[in-house]
């Protein structure tokens, strides 16, 4: 899910952890996903000239996503991914939108991300993830201009 949020993000991501997989997945994939978010905050910058929003539809066969993101500075998340499967893979579906929501809490975005429809939950969580990147995409695209993208001057 990583590398196909890295890929079509555009991102260049080498991730190496060290977690503690002989209790459970939970904190190799919430940290993981914090320090994510803290990179991508920290790589953004200040937020100036970028078109600040962002969103994305993004099919997988028969399912499909959206994401929709605002660096707006404030940590909010909406997740809906509804995975039916207790696990895809070794990973725990329910860590899936617990990664997303801490991703965007460390990063300091507002995020949506619904999973509109699908059938096969692997299906699900990779659309889901790749609207996610897609939208990151559009959203820290240049604008040319360079100005802070709010009417308040600050994000
Ligand atoms: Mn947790």
């Amino acid at each position: 899910m990583y590398h196909a949020l890295a890929k079509h993000s555009g991102w260049s991501l080498t991730l190496d952890c060290k977690g503690d997989l002989h209790i459970d997945d939970h904190h190799s994939a919430e940290d993981t996903a914090i320090t994510l978010g803290m990179a991508f905050k920290k790589a953004l910058g200040e937020p100036r000239g970028i078109k600040r929003f962002g969103y994305a539809y993004a099919p997988l066969d028969e399912a499909l996503s959206r994401a929709v993101v605002d660096i707006s500075g404030r940590p909010f998340s909406d997740i809906n991914l509804n995975l039916k499967r207790e696990k895809i893979g070794d990973l725990s579906t329910e860590m899936l939108p617990h990664v997303l929501s801490s991703f965007a809490t460390s990063a300091g975005i507002t995020l949506h991300v619904d999973v509109i429809k699908g059938i096969n939950d692997h299906h699900r969580a990779e659309s889901a993830f790749k609207a996610l990147a897609v939208a990151l995409r559009q959203a820290i695209e240049k604008t040319g201009a360079n100005d802070i993208p709010s009417t308040k001057g600050v994000l």
